[in-house]
């Protein structure tokens, strides 16, 4: 049965007795341990109501066994919906009302809430804990160790990643088997990926980052992975020794130079340090390789097209620039108000075309209309220079985003949020530069005439129906928004006005 997914990621290494994971407590799986296991899980979700193009919900903490999960539906051609474990009930519940998951798994605290949405939209629903244990994996021990691969076409539909829209409402970006499989190919050859590497893994599973980029190249280069729950100096200091290569958000690396551990020899066995997600600045770039030795590699990414560029592994990689486009990738710069490609040096919105472009948004087809030209092209609304040499330069963003620690955050879901409080009469979110996140979400607000509200009780209220990624770091009270003369809100002067962190 044709799966080309499976073939290229797992197929050879069923039988495969090296290493695929180094857990912190000292533990190994292999990759035949590991693929057992998914044959397990894959069986289990089976009989929880998953059948092939479904969906399979996973809003789970971190662990090998939640990693197993994505294998199996690789195996099984169930489509996975990672979800940032920070989501609320009331996030969750437009997900699940959107994707019409038949089964989610969740962690076993959340259970009963989750039951109640689960009951709503006729899905199912079994637990993971942080520890891998739960209703999944105890249905999954009874199950075979062999599972009969689902035939799935390249195109079929593999992922669905939810990203914020700037209009409000979160957007499924469908991902096929061969948007994943062309960006892991092209990837695993830039950076020359291969079976004697360890790749030190401390991102969470649930972005393309820590799922797709790191996973997938591993899978197809048969490397390991020290595969830790998250980022935390201590446990990462200890790793790095036995560690080739690591990929993270530029927050980890600006932690990791703030502690004086953090040494060249420390780095010995390293050969690559990946940073993407959001901006890393030249002076983060320029002063790690002054302490390592190492000049970082940035690539520029999205969820509905993957990777695009990354600065190259043998040669030039310059501090603020994402590099030229990947192999089989197109990146063009285009006017915002003609649509027509700028001169080289000139700077323009970045537009993507290739196999690892998204194949539109799920149930939103004017939203995948106005962002995905019909010449194939995805309007990424990152503002970009390209030069005579192809390197690309990001420079902002046509979009009204925040990147926080990696994470985004679109300032109207937040707005909307704060709006609908009693004694607000009106908000404007807007991103400040901060030391440990790059960039931090902060609101202005307008109170109404009389109210008594405090910052701190905003934040608090905000978090019953926010994820905590997305509440403001601060909250400033001032008496007006300042407007331009159309009414709109001058971000860009509150951004100068407002006192920053
Ligand atoms: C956690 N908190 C945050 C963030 N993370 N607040 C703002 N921004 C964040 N990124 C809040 C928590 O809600 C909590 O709030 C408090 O900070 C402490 O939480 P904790 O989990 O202890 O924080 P942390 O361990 O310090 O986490 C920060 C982090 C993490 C290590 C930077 O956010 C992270 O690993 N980020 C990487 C995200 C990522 O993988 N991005 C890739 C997606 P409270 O105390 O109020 O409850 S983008 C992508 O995939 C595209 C395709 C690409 O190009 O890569
Ligand atoms: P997401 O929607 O979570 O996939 O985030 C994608 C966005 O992250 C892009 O549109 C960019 O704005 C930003 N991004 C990713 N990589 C980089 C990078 N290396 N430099 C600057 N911004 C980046």
């Amino acid at each position: 049965m044709s799966n080309p997914l499976f073939d290229a990621l797992l197929a050879r290494h069923l039988n495969s007795d090296a290493t695929f994971l180094k857990l912190p407590g000292g533990g190994c799986w292999s990759y035949r341990q590991t693929l057992d296991l998914s044959a397990r899980y894959a069986h289990a979700l089976a009989q929880l109501g998953a059948k092939p193009g479904d969906r399979v919900a996973l809003q789970v903490e971190k662990s090998p066994q939640a990693l197993v999960v994505y294998l199996a539906c690789i195996r099984a051609g169930f489509v996975l919906l990672p979800l940032n474990t920070a989501y609320t009930p009331a996030e969750l519940d437009y997900f699940v009302s959107d994707a019409k998951p038949a089964v989610i798994l969740c962690d076993p605290a959340h259970r009963v809430d989750v039951q109640k949405i689960a009951d709503r939209h006729g899905a199912s629903v079994s637990t993971l804990d942080a520890d891998g244990a739960g209703d999944l994996a105890n249905l999954a021990k009874t199950q075979p160790a062999t599972f009969e691969t689902v035939a799935r076409g390249g195109g079929d539909l593999a992922a669905i990643l939810y990203t914020s829209g700037t209009t409000g409402r979160s957007k499924g970006a469908m991902l096929s088997g061969d948007n994943l499989l062309s960006n892991a190919v092209a990837l695993t050859d830039a950076w020359q990926f291969n079976a004697n590497d360890t790749l030190l893994h401390v991102l969470p599973i649930f972005h393309t980052h820590g799922l797709f980029v790191a996973v997938n190249i591993t899978l197809i280069a048969g490397g390991a992975m020290i595969f830790l729950p998250r980022f935390d100096l201590n446990p990462v200091l200890r790793a790095l020794p036995d560690a080739t290569a690591m990929m993270g958000v530029p927050t980890y690396y600006t932690r990791l130079l703030g502690d004086a551990r953090f040494t060249r020899d420390i780095c010995a066995n390293m050969r690559l340090f990946v940073s993407g997600s959001a901006p890393l600045s030249g002076d983060t770039h320029r002063e790690f390789e002054q302490r390592t030795g190492h000049k970082i590699l940035e690539r520029y990414g999205m969820t509905e097209t993957s990777m695009n560029t990354s600065n190259p592994y043998a040669g030039d990689r310059r501090p603020g620039a994402v590099g030229p486009a990947l192999n089989g990738v197109e990146v063009i710069a285009t006017a915002p108000e003609t649509g027509a490609q700028v001169a080289p040096g000139q700077i323009g919105i970045l537009e993507v075309r290739g196999p690892n472009v998204f194949l539109g948004y799920w149930k939103m087809p004017d939203k995948t209309a106005a962002e995905l030209r019909e010449n194939g092209f995805f309007i990424t609304g990152d503002m970009g220079i390209i030069g005579d040499d192809g390197y690309v330069q990001i420079v902002g963003r046509a979009k009204d985003l925040i990147i926080s620690g990696g994470l985004n955050v679109y300032p109207k879901e937040v707005e909307t949020a704060i709006d609908g409080l009693d004694g607000v009469l009106e908000s404007a979110v807007i991103g400040l530069p901060h030391p440990d996140l790059g960039e931090a979400v902060v609101a202005v607000v307008v109170l109404q005439t009389g109210a008594s509200v405090t910052p701190q009780w905003i934040t608090d209220t905000l978090r019953k129906e926010l994820a905590a990624f997305k509440l403001p770091k601060k909250v400033v009270f001032v008496d007006e928004l300042v407007r331009n003369t159309m009414g709109k809100v001058q971000k860009n002067i509150l951004r100068d006005t407002t006192p920053g962190f």
